[in-house]
């Protein structure tokens, strides 16, 4: 069995203790594999025969019993390649993986399943989240799916309305908390440190981060067991881009990927502490205090897992970019547009730096790059709205819809 360890000072701790942050020097820990017994545990499995998904990865996982496991079928999702976006920024190779195709509608789903899986394992009967909006609908659908209580706690008036439907249809205690996302976060950290008998899922959570790495190795298989150059995704909380990163040198160290792509995290211009980390060459991050962008998703200030994900961009030799909210908006409606695929902003994000990047430079028209989109685009309807040409209201009449249609109206004659 792995085991958990503190990202800083190397701390070990049993796979099974309950803890979220090390206990000598406070920082976040990961679960670690022993790649000797990995590899060996893979040699005798037939995991190569089963569908892509998460639970492909079930021996990478570091769950203990199949019948515990609590799905929803996550991941096998879409790797689109897309000429057309490709040719609108400039090059050669694009591809999108289109992680709204997850059961509820975003990535957080390949965390959730291992998450609550863990929780079950633990004999949890209480979740909780803070959360943008994904992570509260994700959990909530797999605490029901799994029969235990759920809380989250939402930042008020800024969370896109799809995910508070799913989080209330699905059952979870609702709070929103006049604040923000990362307040929020801070009374979730609070209460499951106070209150033992809640089981905390955030992205700090390392088993949450176990399911999401599946995503790296996702892109790996599906693009015949070969790494992209460039792998480009919205960072938040910065839990997604450690996690792929994860996946990928998993990978790597297992022999099934010879090289490793560049990882670049793209944040909104208002809540972009990690990429200005980057910019600045720091290796340490300023929290935003008042995080302000119309990606709701990714309005974060103060991300609890920056360190992983800087030196993800710095391992890698990758990098991070900033984007405008206009920016976003564009990159939404082009991908929706030139693609068919509809995503939310906080997911544009990456199409808008992947165009910004191209522009400017940085990444070279050969690359092959992978654009991942994070959620999908009916989460946030109003926003989709409001930039779209309004519906035009027309009688009940032939001509009324032709003329609307700038179709030439005659009168038909009907011949004799
Ligand atoms: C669509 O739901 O943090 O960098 O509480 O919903 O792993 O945080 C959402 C994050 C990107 C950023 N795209 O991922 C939450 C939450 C979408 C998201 C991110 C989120 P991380």
């Amino acid at each position: 069995m792995p085991h958990q360890e503190c990202i800083n000072c190397k701390s070990q701790y049993d796979i099974d203790e309950i803890l979220y942050f090390c206990k000598k020097c406070g920082d976040i820990l990961e679960i670690k594999f022993d790649f000797k017994e990995l590899s060996q545990t893979l040699s005798e499995s037939n995991w190569k025969t089963k569908p892509l998904s998460v639970w492909r990865y079930r021996d990478f996982m570091p769950i203990h019993e199949a019948a515990n496991i609590v799905t929803l079928n996550e991941g096998g999702t879409g790797l689109h390649r897309s000429p057309r976006l490709a040719e609108e920024v400039g090059l050669k190779e694009l591809y999108v993986k289109n992680e709204g195709e997850n059961p509820t509608g975003s990535f957080k789903d390949r965390g959730m399943t291992v998450g609550v899986t863990k929780a079950v394992e633990l004999g949890a009967r209480h979740v909780i989240c803070a959360s943008t909006g994904n992570t509260s609908a994700s959990l909530a659908a797999y605490a029901a799916r799994a029969g235990i209580k759920c809380t989250v706690l939402i930042p008020s008036g800024k969370i896109a309305y799809g995910k508070l439907a799913q989080a209330m249809i699905h059952g979870a205690k609702v709070l929103q908390v006049r604040g923000n996302f990362d307040q929020a976060l801070e009374f979730v950290f609070k209460l499951a440190e106070k209150h033992k008998s809640i089981y905390l899922l955030n992205s700090i959570n390392p088993f949450r981060i176990e399911g999401q790495k599946s995503l790296g190795y996702e892109i790996c298989e599906q693009l015949d067991n070969k790494a992209p150059d460039r792998i480009i995704i919205p960072v938040g909380n910065a839990g997604n881009i450690s996690a792929v990163w994860k996946g990928l040198t998993e990978f790597h160290q297992l022999g099934f990927i010879k090289t490793l792509p560049k990882m670049t995290g793209i944040q909104a211009v208002g809540s972009a502490p990690i990429a200005q980390a980057i910019k600045t060459g720091s290796d340490k991050i300023i929290t935003v205090e008042n995080p302000e962008t119309i990606a709701t998703a990714i309005r974060i200030g103060a991300p609890v897992s920056w360190k992983k994900a800087i030196n993800a961009i710095h391992e890698s030799h990758g990098t991070a970019e900033t984007v405008t909210d206009e920016e976003i908006l564009d990159a939404q409606k082009i991908l929706a547009r030139i693609e068919g695929i509809f995503v939310e902003p906080a997911s544009a994000s990456s199409i808008a730096g992947l165009k910004k990047l191209v522009k400017n430079g940085i990444i070279d028209k050969d690359e092959r790059v992978v654009c991942i989109t994070t959620g999908h685009g009916l989460k946030d309807p109003d926003t989709a709205i409001k930039q779209s040409e309004k519906p035009i209201e027309v009688d009940a009449e032939m001509s009324a819809i032709e003329q609307a249609l700038g179709l030439q109206t005659r009168k038909v004659i009907l011949a004799r």
